[in-house]
């Protein structure tokens, strides 16, 4: 089958499961029910595989987990014969590895492409979904399987004078395919999260002027990005499955250098050289360099001051370095990786605007204003991130039993037992999502737990004659109570972010993953499994 062939679906087709979402998670679902002996249909809205990793095709867009942990292990030949070019994956290399997969396991004639999932209904009369596509055809399926990704239902904010600035207008997470020339224009971009940070520094290399406008500013370490050596390459391949077994018994899932030390263990020289050592081993393992600077207030200000040590010594001007520097906690906010950020704003084209009080006012024909200030723009860039966790899930008008939806059932924050099931919702999965450790974890390793644990249980449910599956409410409470215990431990909760739902209008404030770790919650999952779902109630098809 070609990339032009779909797999096409007709009024009234029925399938063992349904499953929303063409990225890694959605893919290996597929893969391991097709080996199972089920009948799938995976449905996608875009045109081709590949998830978020499709739509996030902006300059400079790259992976902040280490390319050969962020890639599956369930094959040894694949990750045996791939070959990743580099320390951290750019998008064109995640979305071809995302190809070759499918190719490799022959899963697109079983892809419905260019089709949203708009409706999905729990019929209990015949105990199965009825889900509804955006062609007008609605499927049925005994399972329904969403692995619709925690960032992918992307937010635009309006502004007044909507619609009325009369040049190009993007956003990231929504890139076109064809190349975008800024050349000689002058672009505004308009937030400061990972991916403004990942895209200006390459759009200022082209632009006439780029104009940041900052509402919160992030805290940014260098991704200290780097070809993969040959060496590096062979010595993990030589036992590529001790080093995923290493990484799986850690609390993220993905293995970097740490130390079980405090900040405070160490003289204030071997404290700083500590922190030079992890600034040159960059990224998220950065906050490896201590065991406290995520737990403890004062570990957390020493991190915060060497931060800005290093960042006083990039920027130029120290008025910019302070106005760069946010006032909350080091990595309450998910860490951002970044190439020449900092550098970027010395360069002579760029300006950071603060837009903290006043916020954007408007936009104008000839660009927009803030503070009071005119700015003319030919391209106007909307980096402002995504209903995240959630919103990929809500926007699906999902109806479980007696009449349910799923925005009733989570009016106040997402319920789930262990991420993967919500009560009264049977014989949904959803997949690495709220309640799991999904976004703090490795997602590809968590596609790849949650991919066998459902297989597994459609294995058992049909072993066993079961056909309908659905968490206790009593089981629900419990994991979504261990999830915020979890969540109120750390300091994540103490800051505005996309974690805790802040950056969506009326959105309830809960912590969406599962912070406890990786190991506990995988044995937790594996007792459920070996407790013949001791937590569920199954009914007799
Ligand atoms: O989105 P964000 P993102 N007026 O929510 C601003 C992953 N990711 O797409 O903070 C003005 O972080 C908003 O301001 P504020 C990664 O997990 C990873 O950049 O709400 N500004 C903020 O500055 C990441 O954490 C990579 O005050 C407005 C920005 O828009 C997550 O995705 C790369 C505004 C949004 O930042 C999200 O990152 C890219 C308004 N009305 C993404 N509305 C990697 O590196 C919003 N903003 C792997």
């Amino acid at each position: 089958m070609t990339l032009d062939e779909k797999a096409e679906i007709l009024p009234g087709d029925r399938f063992d499961a349904i499953i929303v979402g063409a990225g890694f998670t959605g893919l290996y679902m597929l893969h391991v029910l097709r080996q199972k002996g089920f009948t799938a249909r995976l449905v996608d809205g875009a045109s081709n595989v590949g998830g978020t990793w499709y739509w996030n095709r902006y300059p400079g867009a790259r992976c902040d987990i280490e390319s050969m942990q962020y890639s599956y292990q369930f094959s040894e030949e694949l990750q045996q014969e791939w070959e990743w070019k580099e320390r951290y994956a750019s998008q064109p290399e995640i979305l071809s590895y995302i190809e070759h997969v499918t190719e490799r396991f022959e899963l697109r004639r079983d892809i419905q492409f260019d089709t949203r999932i708009e409706a999905a209904t729990f019929d209990e009369a015949a105990n199965e979904w009825a889900v509804e596509t955006d062609r007008g055809v609605t499927l049925r399926a005994r399972y329904f399987i969403m692995g619709v990704g925690c960032l992918s239902a992307p937010i635009k904010p309006t502004f007044d004078g909507e619609g009325t600035f009369a040049g190009e207008t993007y956003q990231t997470s929504l890139w076109p395919k064809e190349p975008v020339d800024f050349t000689g224009k002058r672009v505004g971009i308009i937030g400061v999260g990972s991916s403004a940070i990942q895209s200006a520094p390459l759009i200022a290399e082209d632009a006439a002027h780029v104009y940041l406008y900052q509402r919160t500013p992030n805290f940014v370490v260098p991704a200290q990005n780097r070809p993969l050596s040959a060496a590096e390459v062979a010595d993990i391949k030589s036992d590529y499955k001790g080093f995923r077994a290493k990484a799986y018994a850690g609390l993220t899932a993905f293995l970097f250098k740490r130390h079980d030390d405090s900040v405070f263990d160490l003289a204030p020289d071997e404290r700083r050289a500590r922190f030079d050592e992890f600034w040159n081993i960059g990224g998220l393992p950065f906050l490896g360099a201590f065991n406290d600077i995520l737990f403890n207030d004062d570990a957390n200000q020493a991190c915060i001051d060497y931060w800005r040590s290093r960042i006083d010594e990039i920027i130029d001007d120290p008025k910019v370095a302070a106005l760069l520097t946010p006032d909350e906690e080091f990595g309450c906010k998910r860490l951002c990786a970044g190439t020449g950020y900092y550098e970027t704003f010395n360069r002579d084209n760029v300006t950071l605007v603060d837009v903290r009080n006043k916020g954007i006012e408007r936009l104008t024909p000839g660009g927009l204003r803030a503070g009071g200030v005119d700015y003319d723009l030919d391209t106007i860039i909307y980096a402002t991130g995504f209903d995240a966790m959630t919103g990929s899930v809500t926007r699906i008008k999902i109806t479980g039993k007696d009449g349910q939806t799923i925005q009733e059932k989570w009016d106040e924050g997402p319920k789930t037992y262990l991420g993967l099931m919500i009560s009264g919702f049977p014989n949904m999965f959803n997949m690495v999502s709220a309640g799991s450790p999904s976004v703090l974890a490795t997602m590809v390793t968590s596609a790849e737990q949650h991919g066998d644990w459902v297989g597994e249980c459609l294995e058992y449910m049909r072993d066993n004659g079961k056909a309908v599956i659905d968490a206790t409410l009593e089981a629900e409470a419990e994991w979504s109570a261990a999830v915020k215990r979890a969540g109120d431990a750390s300091l994540r909760t103490n800051c505005d972010s996309w974690y805790v739902g802040s950056n969506v209008e009326g959105k309830p404030r809960a912590f969406a993953p599962y912070i406890g770790g990786w190991p506990p919650y995988v044995a937790r999952c594996n007792a459920e499994t070996q407790s013949d779902y001791a937590n569920c109630v199954l009914t007799p098809g």
